[in-house]
């Protein structure tokens, strides 16, 4: 292991307001200078920092387009359109999907939902065109996308050909153009003024039900439950925890331990932390990487069957499934590892560049990002780990501190099919040669 600490020593004014936090609230002063050296500037604002809130969730109407898309979204509900809830195969995006259609369901009179979850090899990542027909052929006319969508410009006016609608919710970085929807939410939009960056997909989810529940008389305390998914989603997708994601992450973590979903209670009990206090590293470490294996090694559906299981057998049955699916994830994440780390010791040429590349088009789609990251730990590198998948090459990259691998990407990308993703992890796909 090359680790590479940076020790930040404080500065006299630094120490002096964490003498001055630890006596005003009674705190460790090795807290305190964590807080200090967060950049947590007056009281208020710690006093915010430790005792999150919920009072002090943002108006969600302050996101652009939001009227817009709690309008249509009860139009189709008035009028029994037959609405899809779309999402990303991975943690945040079930749980978005999972998060959305049970406030739905819940909260409509005879509402007529479904959801879609796109196979993670067949169709790949974000807005596919089997969804789209799918939706087509069971007569839906709103889709409501979650976790993808930002730079789906294509699929979405072919959706609006064939009369079906979107609202997008997303977090991710829009293109210069954005698509052809009746609503976008993506606090990353350059007109955006939402005082908050870094929801997650999930997070952005609970806001249009947040908004939707203003809207229609529901109260707000109807929305603590769902919560729970939330904090698996900000645990998992590693947002940070600052802000508006300290709120939901603290009322999440309190819901997940005291009274969570049935589906998160089967996958708690699989993890072995019945009766055990949960905190954010066991969703990162065992709760998310479960909910994962069902997209890698099967389908991102069951996960989502999983977190809106209404019985206590349904969600036993299926969280013992998604563990299977983690067992067999966990051995073929350390033999491409294995695999990776041979490939580089018989080509040590590969580490002295600025940025690792490895490809073997063996290797299962479904580790490579895993792969990546362990690379990145290892090396202190970006690194990008190749495959082969439906005749094109398939990537994923993980990077470091201030590098930011998905404009590198975006530089060369007229050699390159799609790319999307965020500064330290994206995917691509390009062409053989
Ligand atoms: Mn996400």
């Amino acid at each position: 292991m090359t680790n590479k600490w940076n020790y930040q020593t404080p500065t006299r004014e630094q120490l002096l307001r964490r003498d001055e936090l630890s006596e005003k609230f009674g705190l460790s002063p090795a807290i305190c200078l964590l807080i200090v050296q967060r950049g947590v500037a007056n009281d208020k604002d710690v006093q915010k920092f430790l005792s999150p809130n919920i009072k002090n969730l943002y108006d969600p109407f302050l996101y652009p387009d939001m009227q817009k898309a709690v309008d249509r979204l009860n139009k189709a509900l008035g009028n029994k359109e037959r609405i899809m809830i779309y999402g990303d195969y991975d943690v945040d995006g079930t749980t978005a999907v999972s998060l959305v259609y049970k406030f739905l369901e819940q909260n409509s009179w005879k509402s007529n939902l479904d959801y879609y979850i796109p196979d993670r090899y067949d169709e790949g990542y974000g807005i596919s065109n089997r969804g789209i027909e799918y939706a087509k052929e069971t007569g839906v006319s709103l889709i409501i996308c979650l976790d993808c969508g930002i730079k789906a410009i294509e699929k979405i006016a072919y959706a609006k050909s064939l009369g079906i609608d979107f609202i997008v919710c997303d977090h991710h970085m829009p293109d210069d153009k954005l698509p052809d929807a009746v609503a976008i939410l993506d606090a990353k939009r350059l007109d955006s003024t939402y005082p908050y960056r870094h929801l997650s997909g999930c997070g952005v989810g609970f806001k249009l039900m947040q908004a939707f529940a203003s809207s229609n008389g529901i109260e707000v305390s109807r929305l603590k439950s769902l919560l729970d998914l939330v904090a698996v989603s900000i645990a998992s997708d590693i947002v940070p925890v600052t802000g508006e994601n300290r709120i939901l992450a603290a009322y999440g973590l309190k819901q997940l331990n005291l009274n969570p979903s049935k589906g998160l209670k089967g996958i708690i009990d699989v993890c072995g932390l019945t009766g055990k206090e949960i905190t954010m590293s066991d969703i990162v470490f065992k709760i998310g990487p479960r909910i994962n294996a069902s997209g890698r090694m099967m389908n991102g559906k069951e996960a989502v069957e999983l977190l809106l299981a209404k019985d206590v057998a349904t969600a036993k049955i299926k969280s013992e499934n998604i563990d299977q699916y983690n067992d067999d994830r966990r051995e073929l994440d350390k033999k491409t590892t294995d695999e990776a780390n041979a490939l580089i010791d018989e080509n040590p040429s590969v580490t002295e560049g600025k940025i690792i590349v490895v490809f073997n088009p063996e290797w299962h789609k479904g580790v490579i990002g895993i792969v990546a990251s362990r690379l990145t730990e290892k090396y202190y590198k970006p690194a990008i780990v190749l495959t082969q998948s439906n005749g094109f090459i398939t990537g994923s990259a993980r990077s470091i501190t201030k590098f930011d691998i998905y404009k590198a990407i975006e530089s060369c990308k007229d050699l390159i099919e799609n790319f999307g993703g965020h500064t330290y992890a994206a995917g691509m796909t390009l062409k053989h040669d």
